[in-house]
């Protein structure tokens, strides 16, 4: 097989680059180590910035996230028996947020490649890159006993942080700067009317909880967990507990509980790898980085990695012009760097660090406290929130 641009995972990212460039006139294959079912099974995201709805406009894929995504204006912050609100559109100049969830964002995508003919393989097994420092690069994988290759012009690393591309950037050329942090969310959806319109992250000495939704019958909420849980050791019935003990109580008291739909731990860590492009290797999104996800930026992040690599692509393509390819991993780890920044700040004020000394904690009341007097506080959370510009 041939084609210009072989993509390595059919997640957000992957999906996202090959519906950009089909559109463009540049061909693709994506290559995707799972079935649609199990991809669309994984519950992740549910807040998109404004930049990342923007995108999912250009590939033609906004039409249902138009619909029935939700526009958020603000979200608010529970501690030390407050309510606080960050105004989100006033502080950001008019800015907001898209709750849509990750699942419905990937199907958008997913069905947008099908009613194009793009071509994606699932279940495709033991992916492997090579020569990816010659201007013929290929990929392999297996189907069944059957190795296929695809030769093609550029491989993309879109392939999760797990995946088989950032792995094969010969070590002494990769740089990993990694944090993993003591602790996990517990994450429960469940077909319950979501507690409150706006979400709600709150600190309390228990340990941090959210909640959020994806639409009017559908809740998702979380709770800080030591690493060593296990989902088995939480009931539904202990999980409601628990974020109840967490919330303020005029919160609390109005909490729909319900069966979960869907019950997991996801380990915080943030992680990033330089560089982004290696020869004719190109990593995007959790590939290349991965953050906790306090601030809600992972996929954020994932979106501007996606439109300087398309651009860039198809300035190559249309123009013969490779600056944006030579600039794509110095401009892409910018802003990278700067959504880290903002997700270990807002995860370091939210939870509670099991070996923490009181002079941090003392640190932490007071950047909440100096958030909710300063103006300028407050306009920093929201532009960073809503997203910083491409
Ligand atoms: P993905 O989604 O991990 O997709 C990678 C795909 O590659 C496949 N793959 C392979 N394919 C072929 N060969 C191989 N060897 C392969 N290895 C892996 C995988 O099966 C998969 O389908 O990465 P991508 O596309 O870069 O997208 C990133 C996002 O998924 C991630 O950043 C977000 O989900 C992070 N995140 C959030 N981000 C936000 O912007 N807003 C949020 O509100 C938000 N909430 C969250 C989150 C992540 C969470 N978890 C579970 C980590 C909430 C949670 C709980
Ligand atoms: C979610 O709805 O899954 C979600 C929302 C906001 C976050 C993280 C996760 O910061």
């Amino acid at each position: 097989m041939k084609t210009q641009v072989c993509i390595i995972g059919g997640g957000p990212s992957g999906l996202m680059l090959s519906q950009l460039l089909h559109l463009k006139g540049i061909e693709t294959v994506v290559l995707e180590r799972q079935s649609r079912e199990y991809v669309l099974s994984r519950i992740r995201a549910g807040v998109l910035e404004h930049g990342f709805a923007e995108l999912m406009r250009e590939a033609q894929c906004g039409e249902r996230m138009d619909k029935e995504g939700e526009i958020h204006d603000g979200f608010l912050i529970a501690h030390d028996g407050k309510l606080d609100r960050v105004d989100l559109h006033k502080y950001s100049g008019g800015s907001s947020v898209v709750v849509y969830g990750q699942t419905e964002l990937t199907r958008d995508l997913y069905e947008a490649r099908d009613r194009m003919k793009g071509i994606v393989i699932h279940n495709a097994e033991d992916v492997q890159p090579h020569d990816l420092k010659s201007d013929k690069p290929y990929v392999t994988y297996r189907n069944g006993d059957e190795i296929v290759r695809i030769d093609c012009d550029f491989v993309i690393g879109a392939d999760g942080f797990h995946g088989v591309s950032r792995k094969s950037i010969p070590k002494n050329v990769l740089k990993e700067y990694e944090k993993v942090y003591p602790f996990g969310w517990l994450g429960v959806l469940s077909r319950t009317k979501p507690v409150s319109p706006e979400l709600i992250y709150a600190k309390h000495e228990r340990g941090f909880a959210l909640c959020s939704l994806r639409s009017q019958v559908l809740s998702r909420y979380y709770i800080q967990v030591p690493l060593t849980d296990t989902v088995e050791d939480w009931s539904d019935e202990a999980f409601w507990n628990e974020l109840k003990r967490r919330l303020p109580k005029e919160v609390a008291d109005k909490l729909i509980t319900g069966d979960s739909i869907e019950k997991s731990i996801a380990p915080l860590r943030s992680f990033v790898a330089e560089p982004m492009r290696y020869g004719n290797l190109f990593l995007a999104g959790d590939a290349a980085h991965i953050v906790p996800p306090t601030g809600a930026r992972g996929l954020n992040s994932a979106a501007s990695d996606i439109y300087y690599l398309y651009r860039a692509m198809v300035a190559h393509y249309k123009q013969g012009d490779s600056s944006g390819l030579d600039n794509y991993s110095a401009k892409a780890l910018a802003r990278v760097w700067k959504a880290q920044r903002f997700s270990w700040w807002m995860t370091t004020m939210l939870h509670t660090f099991p070996a923490s000394i009181e002079y941090d904690q003392k640190l932490q009341e007071i950047d909440l406290a100096y958030l909710f007097s300063s103006e300028a506080a407050q306009r920093s959370l929201a532009e960073n929130y809503v997203g910083l510009p491409f």
